[in-house]
């Protein structure tokens, strides 16, 4: 968990123009204490070239779970990918590992494309099954539950190659104007994204089990997946 904060944290402070965003002062540090669990949400914003906004979130809600939890929102103006990753642990085992570059169109660009198609992903042992609102994933979207330190270690290279594409292709890439066609298609499928994501019951009843339900959705339309 701690490698794989500091390997999203590093490409992050890599990025052109980066600097800490102090949208939500409030919930840099959630702490909280219900039935002598401990709760702690630790929360990082930045913004950069090509991004509106980042989001690196580090959860431990009560003894057992753990949760990391990135999303890179790109700047409409540009033809930049979702960068997402989410990683569940339950009683120090990873439960669930995601990540991907999802589309904000019908497909990625096509140089991605032939990027993405060759890196060798690992064959893990465990693929995870997408829910319905996971249309919104990239057809290389890796969601698995590792079986061991192994498979551990080559999903984190996996978030390292996806992020090191992803600001390959920074270089590159040109502003659209704010209005242009393709800059308001790009930003409603940001919103699909942001709605598909709200539709993850998984995430609101955790949230909620350890503080409240009203809570839980404030944080989820503010905090995670405002668009
Ligand atoms: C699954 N997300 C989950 C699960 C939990 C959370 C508990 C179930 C894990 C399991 O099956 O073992 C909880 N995730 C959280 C919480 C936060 C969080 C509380 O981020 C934040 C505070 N989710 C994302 C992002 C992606 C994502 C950015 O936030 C993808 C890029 C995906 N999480 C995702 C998917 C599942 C999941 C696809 C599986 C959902 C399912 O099986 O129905």
């Amino acid at each position: 968990m701690l490698e794989a904060f500091e390997l999203i944290k590093n490409r992050i402070h890599s990025l052109p123009d980066v600097e800490p965003l102090n949208i939500y002062p409030k919930s840099s540090k959630i702490c909280s204490s219900i039935n002598k669990e401990e709760l702690f949400i630790v929360n990082e914003f930045y913004q950069a070239k090509g991004f509106r906004k980042i989001h690196l979130e580090v959860a431990k809600l009560g003894k057992s779970l753990q949760i990391l939890h990135c999303v890179l929102f790109p700047d409409p103006c540009y033809e930049l990918p979702i960068f997402g990753a989410d990683l569940v642990v339950n009683l120090n085992n990873i439960s669930a590992a995601i990540v991907d570059l999802s589309p904000v169109g019908k497909h990625l660009p096509d140089s991605l494309i032939t990027q993405m198609r060759s890196l060798k992903v690992p064959k893990f042992t465990e693929p995870g099954k997408l829910p319905e609102w996971g249309v919104i994933f990239s057809p290389y979207v890796c969601f698995i539950r590792p079986v061991d330190f192994l498979e551990e270690k080559l999903f984190l290279k996996l978030i390292d190659q996806y992020l090191s594409l992803l600001l390959s292709l920074l270089v590159s890439v040109e502003a659209d104007e704010i209005n242009s066609l393709d800059t308001m298609s790009r930003l409603n499928y940001q919103k699909r994204y942001c709605s598909n994501q709200k539709l993850n019951s998984k995430t609101r009843a955790i949230l909620a089990k350890f503080f409240s339900s009203s809570w839980a959705d404030e944080y989820i339309n503010t905090i995670l997946f405002e668009c």
